[in-house]
């Protein structure tokens, strides 16, 4: 990832002309995950730091090391903070970089889903337990047993199933992976050959394992060909997200190096998915990385902006607004500072 952008921004006039202030200010959180549960809503985001390491292309500056879980009585409410709800130095696996996690609940359970790298530098995917929503959350003492990746993103769909999905290029290392298999010696395919996809697997009942083979998804352009690795305005990156509307299954996701976080719609939570447009412009700081959740009866994009930070790319602040659905089911896209 690209050097932070400190200079010749008016950050003043760029926040004066935000179309939503930072949730919270006294920490730095990025890549925010929200839930209702219980009637309340649940933020999960990634916990900014600065740990002191440089910049690179693999993201080795976002170096953070546990995770607070943000509630809010309503959208409009004070958003608070509850603490440390998971500390890397917990986790019997995990070396470091904790990065964007999520969570879900099931019978009364509340799982907090998250990657970290190992001691050999390659990012698993682990979870933790918890009978609070807020935790704090005991994790397991492995990683999900063929997880890879980052990102993870869990989805349950109507009839109570619950569906991960995880990937991310670049740091993220998916490019090192073919059907599941790691080869370090993989890269990513040429600008001509389809994209890599997301990757999905449905959990176990018992949430703690995958309970089946994950597979990778296809996102496809108009004509219904798989979009090709060279369209960066289109491609997948990192940051999947589903949710469902009118019966839809809505697969978003951050095209990374181009900023934008971007929509494809499906009928079935394994894809494919057909690309449809932009959700959200591209913010200040290098990377974008959402989630959509429905409050009440409006639906609301959650995402982040190193606004806060003037510009330092890993020291973002997780934001909100309202989605907004045409009568055909599309978004209409946002742009984070008006237009
Ligand atoms: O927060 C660290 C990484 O930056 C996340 O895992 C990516 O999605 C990007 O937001």
């Amino acid at each position: 990832m690209p050097e932070d952008s400190t200079e010749q921004i008016n950050f003043e006039q760029i926040n004066k002309k935000a179309i939503s202030q930072p949730l919270v200010s006294h920490i730095y959180t990025a890549d925010p995950s929200a839930h209702v549960f219980n009637g309340k809503i649940y933020i999960y985001p990634s916990h900014d730091i600065d740990a002191g390491i440089p910049f690179n292309d693999n993201g080795d500056h976002f170096g953070m090391e546990d995770y607070h879980v943000f509630s809010m009585e309503n959208i409009n409410a004070k958003t608070i903070d509850n603490g440390v709800a998971l500390h890397v130095d917990d986790v019997a696996w995990a070396e470091k970089q904790m990065w964007a996690p999520d969570a879900a609940c099931k019978n009364g359970k509340f799982y907090l889903y998250f990657p970290a790298k190992r001691a050999n530098g390659i990012f698993q995917i682990g979870v933790a337990v918890s009978d609070s929503p807020i935790g704090p959350f005991l994790p397991e003492p492995e990683a999900i047993k063929g997880s890879y990746s980052i990102d993870p993103a869990v989805f349950e769909d109507t009839d109570g199933k619950h569906y991960i999905y995880f990937g991310g290029i670049w740091g993220g290392q998916l490019q090192k992976y073919r059907n599941n298999k790691f080869d370090a010696n993989h890269e990513e395919p040429l600008a001509d050959e389809p994209a890599l996809g997301p990757i999905v697997a449905l959990l176990r009942d018992d949430m703690l394992e995958f309970a089946e083979e994950p597979r990778e998804i296809k996102i496809l352009d108009e004509k219904g060909k798989v979009l090709v690795a060279g369209d960066n305005d289109r491609r997948f990156f990192e940051a999947s997200w589903v949710h469902k509307y009118n019966d839809k299954y809505y697969f978003s996701y951050s095209t990374g190096d181009t900023h934008f976080i971007c929509y494809a719609i499906g009928d079935n939570p394994y894809g494919p998915f057909t690309y449809q447009g932009r959700i959200l412009n591209p913010v200040v700081g290098w990377t974008s990385h959402h989630s959509i959740c429905k409050v009440e009866d409006e639906w609301y994009l959650f995402y982040h902006d190193s606004s806060l930070s003037k510009g330092i790319t890993h020291l973002r602040s997780m934001k909100v607004t309202k989605i907004d659905y045409l009568e055909d089911g599309s978004i209409i896209t946002i742009d984070p500072y008006g237009v």
